[in-house]
């Protein structure tokens, strides 16, 4: 069981152990930021808050910037000050940021010169909006402020450090409220025990900041080990291949996605410094994880988390690896399958995924939490079968799932089916409405490059993969599915495409 002590500010946690001559943030271009440096900077900003802008404990304060090393300082420094981060995503719009504010509370923002405009323009009244990277003597930077270390303020442990939305890929945002222990116990259960990283590991990865995947793998996560990590302004897979190279990457985060998208341009790229490469955000199917096994000779830890839970929860690593498989409770959790009533279902069969450890689900000021946590499990909403062997697998969102003619079909069977077509790209696989069968099965397909549009063909490999009610009824082909800003597919809009 993990123990902290009743008073804790995590950022003083994070920051006070490495070296401070140890490097802890690369860039592209810029120089190495070290512990001692990021340590200075920290201060600096919370001397800022503290004085010049007035933030108290408590405050709220929105951060808003791509990923930058001064955007992990100013996260590090509202923490340290005690105030609230509410982080966000850099491509939210201003009607957006104005949902996000309203529903935090937020009086204060750090926001990066080059992001301010949206947030200027959503007119949030009463937010008192600083910026940072600029020079004009109202930037955050600029500001006069005491030198030398800054207290951290002596906060409790069970605080609340930040707030992150999650909306799902659909409805109205809900915030998660997670205290100072929360930030640790992430660190101290996946990172630790499944990660295992050490003070040379370079992290990388193309999650941002506001999304606590990113959140946790290239902040919270090197600096509990003590080790570095690489922010990229611009994180898309082919940025990540130079960069992995450049920089001598040990650790990388990343969704299916991109690990697709980088096996099609990984000749030329030297990726052989990667010894741990995490997946997580989306289901990674057996064909993703072959397909990257077999060009890097690395097992990919697949993994699933969720923002309510701050990080990941369920996984496995090193020989105890299933590709197709999310894997065991992460050491610290507890999970099980159970029916919509809330009686554990028999290994075998599919049912929802509940999972209790050290972080909960705490909705800021939302009748949701009344679905989420359910007699003191949280729901993920994911179904998932549990085999006798305690391995969970991953079946669809629990909305996902397609009933066609009495037949209950797992979409993602059907993905993983379809990727191993050398044509196809990318897939998803939804139920459609349909009066006589109740849903008919549609597969939207992104094909690869070159390759030539024809259901026929696929329709004919799917018939010697799959039973035939699974095979979908009609293919549609686009150049690219629809996705939320942090990646997730949005199979509700491929749902709804036919009513349009
Ligand atoms: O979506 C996920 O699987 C996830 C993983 C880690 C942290 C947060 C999330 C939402």
């Amino acid at each position: 069981e993990l123990r902290y002590p009743d008073r804790l500010n995590c950022a003083a946690e994070l920051l006070d152990h490495a070296d401070p001559d140890r490097p802890v943030f690369h860039t592209q271009a810029g120089p190495v930021w070290t512990y001692g440096v990021l340590r200075t900077r920290v201060d600096r900003i919370a001397h800022v808050l503290t004085g010049a802008l007035g933030v108290v404990p408590g405050n709220r304060v929105l951060l808003r910037g791509p990923t930058t090393p001064w955007l992990a300082a100013c996260w590090l420094g509202v923490l340290k000050a005690g105030a609230v981060a509410v982080t966000v995503l850099a491509q939210q719009r201003p009607h957006e940021l104005a949902t996000l504010c309203e529903i935090a509370r937020v009086g204060h923002a750090l926001c990066d010169i080059r992001a301010v405009d949206d947030l200027a323009k959503a007119g949030i009244p009463g937010l008192r909006i600083t910026t940072y990277g600029g020079d004009t003597p109202d930037d955050l930077l600029c500001r006069p402020a005491p030198d030398g270390p800054f207290p951290p303020v002596d906060t409790a442990a069970d605080d609340v450090a930040l707030i992150a939305f999650t909306s799902g890929t659909t409805g109205r945002p809900k915030g998660c409220m997670h205290f100072h222990r929360d930030v640790l116990a992430t660190a101290d259960t996946f990172s630790r025990h499944v990660l295992r990283p050490h003070e040379d590991d370079v992290f990388a990865g193309t999650p941002p900041l506001g999304f606590t995947f990113g959140l946790g793998g290239l902040v919270i996560f090197p600096m509990r080990a003590g080790a570095s990590s690489l922010l990229l302004e611009q994180a898309g897979p082919r940025q990540l291949l130079p960069a992995i190279a450049d920089h001598r990457v040990s650790v990388l985060f990343t969704a299916p996605t991109a690990y697709r998208a980088m096996l099609e341009d990984l000749n030329g790229h030297d990726v052989s410094s990667l010894r741990r490469c995490v997946s997580a955000g989306e289901n990674l199917p057996a064909a993703t994880w072959r397909a990257w096994h077999d060009r890097t000779g690395v097992r990919i830890i697949n993994g699933i988390g969720a923002t309510e839970l701050l990080h990941i929860f369920l996984s496995a690593a090193d020989e105890h690896i299933r590709p197709g498989s999310t894997g065991l409770p992460v050491p610290g959790w507890q999970a099980r399958v159970q029916d919509a009533d809330g009686r554990p279902v028999p290994d075998g069969e599919p049912g929802l995924l509940a999972v209790r450890g050290p972080v909960g689900c705490r909705y800021l000021a939302d009748p949701r939490q009344r679905q989420y946590v359910r007699g003191g499990w949280n729901v993920t909403g994911d179904t998932y079968v549990r085999q006798a062997d305690g391995y969970f697998h991953y079946v669809a969102r629990a909305d996902d799932m397609i009933i066609s003619a009495g037949y209950n079909i797992a979409g993602t069977e059907v993905e993983d089916a379809l990727l191993r077509h050398p044509d196809v790209a990318e897939t998803a696989v939804v139920g459609r409405p349909d009066e006589i069968r109740g849903q008919v099965v549609v597969a939207y397909t992104v094909l690869r490059a070159g390759a030539r549009r024809d259901p026929e063909a696929l329709r004919a490999f799917l018939i010697s993969e799959l039973a035939p009610y699974k095979c979908p009824r009609e293919f549609v082909f686009l150049d690219a599915l629809p996705r939320t800003a942090t990646g997730k597919l949005q199979r509700f809009r491929l749902r709804t495409e036919g009513d349009r």
